[in-house]
């Protein structure tokens, strides 16, 4: 049985129903996410791509720390657009790096080793394709330098808090004494902000969520009815937890490969997503019980999104 229809099996058969959202991202959801980051409501990527912006200086003087070589590791590279700024003005600085972006996707590494170079003259990049982790040490077997490691996007987010406080212990007993990680974090704002950005008025949020049903249709055999799910968001303000739903509209009975079969109740949720916001201090702490010194914080002019550095 293949990952996705066991992992998808596994959720819709829990209690409460669930399914993993790093499976929104088909090439549709690619699309869609796309489009939410354009929209007038999403902001972590504009606030972001303004720190990269507006203090690459910093950041690249930041990073080198004083040592000479060292090896750039950005996990979820994506299409690198914010890293960009920055591996730019290392060019420039003539810092002695190399560039390895880790995705899961393999299209997205082969472009960004086909790309970057021609956009950046001078620049070492390989890619690695594959689970953070495993590829982190893979790095090693290329250049065993001092480590500088980009996670950005808030994808920290998207992990339960328990599950980020776990992440955050495995990379620090990954690097050593000297290497430093750049991590961003979406912060805490007023819920409305908040609120508005998982809920886009175009309808590309409730579309990126949908679309994890028709993936099901396409690839697992499953016979959904679209129609018969609503997305739901919600935000809570206490704990900075930002979660979305889709709840069966009516009692429903639904085919997923070709044996398996699940019920939903009329207004019963399936649980997508979290997008944690965090408050600055909780950042510092998670990075303390994990080892880590936070040692400097990155912030957008709003202060709504932070880019955080913790040394080892
Ligand atoms: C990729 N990730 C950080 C996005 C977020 O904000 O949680 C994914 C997303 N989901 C809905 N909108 C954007």
């Amino acid at each position: 049985m293949n990952k996705f229809l066991k992992e998808v099996l596994e959720g819709l058969n829990a209690e409460p129903k669930h399914l993993h959202s790093k499976y929104f991202y088909d090439e549709a959801g690619d699309k869609l996410f796309q489009q939410i980051m354009a929209s007038e409501e999403y902001y972590p990527t504009d606030c972001e791509m303004e720190i990269f912006e507006n203090q690459t200086e910093q950041l690249a003087k930041t990073l080198k720390n004083g040592f000479d070589g060292f090896d750039l590791v950005e996990l979820g590279a994506g299409d690198a657009t914010k890293s960009s700024h920055l591996l730019r003005q290392l060019v420039a600085d003539k810092v002695d790096f190399n560039y390895f972006p880790i995705d899961i996707s393999t299209n997205t590494i082969k472009n960004l080793e086909y790309n970057l170079p021609k956009e950046i003259e001078g620049l070492k990049i390989q890619g690695f394709n594959g689970e953070y982790f495993e590829m982190l040490e893979k790095t090693r077997q290329f250049s065993n330098r001092r480590k500088v490691v980009l996670f950005l996007g808030s994808n920290i987010g998207n992990m339960p808090v328990s599950e980020a406080w776990e992440f955050a212990k495995t990379l620090r007993q990954s690097l050593s004494k000297t290497d430093l990680v750049l991590v961003g974090i979406d912060l805490k704002k007023h819920p409305r902000v908040v609120r508005a950005a998982y809920n886009d008025s175009k309808g590309f949020t409730k579309d990126f969520n949908l679309n994890l049903l028709r993936r099901m249709n396409k690839e697992l055999e499953a016979n959904f009815n679209i129609d018969n799910f609503e997305h739901y968001p919600s935000y809570d303000p206490l704990n900075g937890s930002c979660k979305s739903y889709l709840i069966s509209l009516k009692k429903q009975k639904v085919r997923i490969g070709e044996a398996d079969f699940i019920e939903f109740e009329e207004n019963e949720p399936i649980f997508m997503e979290i997008s944690q916001k965090y408050s600055v201090s909780e950042t510092d702490e998670m990075a303390k019980q994990a080892g880590f010194k936070p040692v400097k914080h990155f912030f957008d002019s709003k202060n709504w999104f932070l880019d955080a550095v913790w040394e080892c």
